[in-house]
């Protein structure tokens, strides 16, 4: 679609959403009452400033449902991912929405050169994770045939992908390294598989380890972004130049703010997006903050498409972090500390890479330095601290206690609790 057409679209949309959240989710009624504003006075695209940004600490306060726009017969499917606390963050979809989310995925996977005659293999985890049920539908519409792997047994996915002549692997970065990793080890090379396309999304992926991914498997390996709040996977993905990740801007309207003052940056210049959603039913938002910073250029792309294009995400406005493809926020974990007696409120968290694998390692303070003397005290407790965090987190977590006042209190200054050691390339 020409840009200007696009525009037009996008403006016709942005006025029926907002009017749309206005009449139905009571958060956005209240919010804009409270601010004396009205839908009629969004009348061009940079009207949308007046809105003020919704964040994640929305989602949390109205747990689970209380910004769904519709009543909850409509509602055919609910995903979550993690949120700040040990509560998810919850999305809804209606019939529409998931026939929008396949839609929209589809044009990434076409744009990645899947068609019909593809065997993909779903290698991210089922549940209420949307990489893989996102993956799947769309794939399904292309007409390509999914195989559903889901996560783990690595081994087995390996034999499924040789024996089945898989051609497409759909996967974290970090997990198709794994996989190409394993294969190697297991004496495979990229000749014994049949794979041509990596659809990896999800985290972040350095142009250096892709090409390494690439070389072990055999494939050609493009990259696609997302996030629940707005829908999942689906949100942008590159075409086979690679040259930015296309945004399906009919569907997701974004901006890049400066993550301080919130004032809009220019086009090319590096942001926070923030992301409206034009067409949702089920759980619209209006000016989403994903916390995530890129930038974005509306420059004509070699392939054709007019959509804008994303630069690969850079980074995040806040600490969450990806581990294992899980997201992780260090006031998680903190939550968790605090509710144990036995230990201080001061904690290091530190993330390592072995291999191919994400480890997360929590440190923790003893109050007590008598009970360093028993064993089967400090196994104990470190049991429990582990077993917590893996209610709250979703993955396993190493955890080392240390003895009393021995962690660094950066007095006076931001704390810096986080070590990330792992080497992206
Ligand atoms: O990760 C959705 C998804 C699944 C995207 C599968 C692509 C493929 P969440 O679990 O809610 O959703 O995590 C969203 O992950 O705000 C980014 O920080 C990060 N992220 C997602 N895709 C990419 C990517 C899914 N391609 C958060 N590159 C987002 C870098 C990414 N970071």
């Amino acid at each position: 679609m020409p840009r200007r057409e696009l525009e037009a679209l996008k403006l016709e949309r942005l006025r029926h959403i907002v009017r749309y959240c206005y009449e139905n989710v009571p958060f956005y009624h209240d919010r804009f009452n409270a601010i004396g504003l009205r839908p009629e006075d969004i009348r061009t695209l940079k009207d949308i400033r007046l809105i003020p940004p919704t964040t994640k600490a929305d989602l949390r306060d109205n747990y689970p449902f209380g910004l769904f726009a519709v009543p909850r017969e409509k509602v055919v499917r609910i995903h979550a991912s993690s949120g700040t606390t040990g509560k998810p963050t919850v999305v809804g979809y209606t019939k529409n929405d998931l026939e929008m989310w396949s839609g929209v995925m589809a044009r990434i996977i076409c744009a990645a050169g899947v068609n019909e005659s593809d065997i993909a293999q779903i290698s991210f985890g089922y549940g209420l994770f949307t990489g893989a049920l996102g993956l799947h539908y769309g794939l399904e519409r292309v007409g390509a045939a999914v195989v559903p792997a889901s996560s783990g047994n690595s081994e087995k996915q390996l034999m499924l992908m040789k024996d089945f002549g898989v051609t497409t692997l759909i996967a974290t970065p970090t997990y198709a390294m794994y996989l190409g990793e394993l294969a190697a080890e297991l004496g495979y090379g990229p000749e014994d598989f049949k794979l041509r396309i990596g659809l990896f999304g999800s985290e972040g992926c350095t142009t250096e380890l892709r090409a390494k991914i690439e070389k072990r498997l055999g494939l050609f390996a493009t990259d696609n972004y997302g996030m629940s709040e707005l829908i999942g996977p689906g949100v942008s993905g590159e075409c086979e130049y690679r040259c930015g990740l296309h945004f399906a801007e009919d569907h997701f309207l974004p901006e890049i703010v400066d993550p301080e003052t919130l004032e809009p940056k220019d086009e090319g210049e590096t942001g926070e997006l923030i992301v409206t959603t034009l067409t949702k039913e089920a759980m619209p938002l209006l000016r989403y903050r994903t916390r995530d910073l890129t930038r974005i250029t509306t420059e004509p792309c070699k392939c054709g498409r007019t959509h804008a294009r994303m630069e690969k995400v850079m980074g995040r406005s806040d600490d969450m972090l990806k581990i294992r493809g899980v997201n992780v926020f260090p006031s998680q974990i903190e939550s968790v500390i605090m509710q144990i007696p036995q230990i201080s409120p001061h904690y290091m968290l530190y993330i390592r890479r072995e291999g191919y694998h994400d480890t997360l390692e929590v440190q923790v303070e003893l109050v007590d330095a008598s009970l360093l003397d028993s064993f089967a005290a400090l196994e104990e407790l470190t049991a429990n601290i582990r077993a917590k965090l893996r209610v709250v987190l979703g993955i396993d977590a190493k955890v080392k206690l240390v003895g009393p006042k021995t962690i660094e209190r950066f007095a006076g200054g931001k704390a810096k609790r986080i070590v990330d050691l792992r080497d992206m390339r």
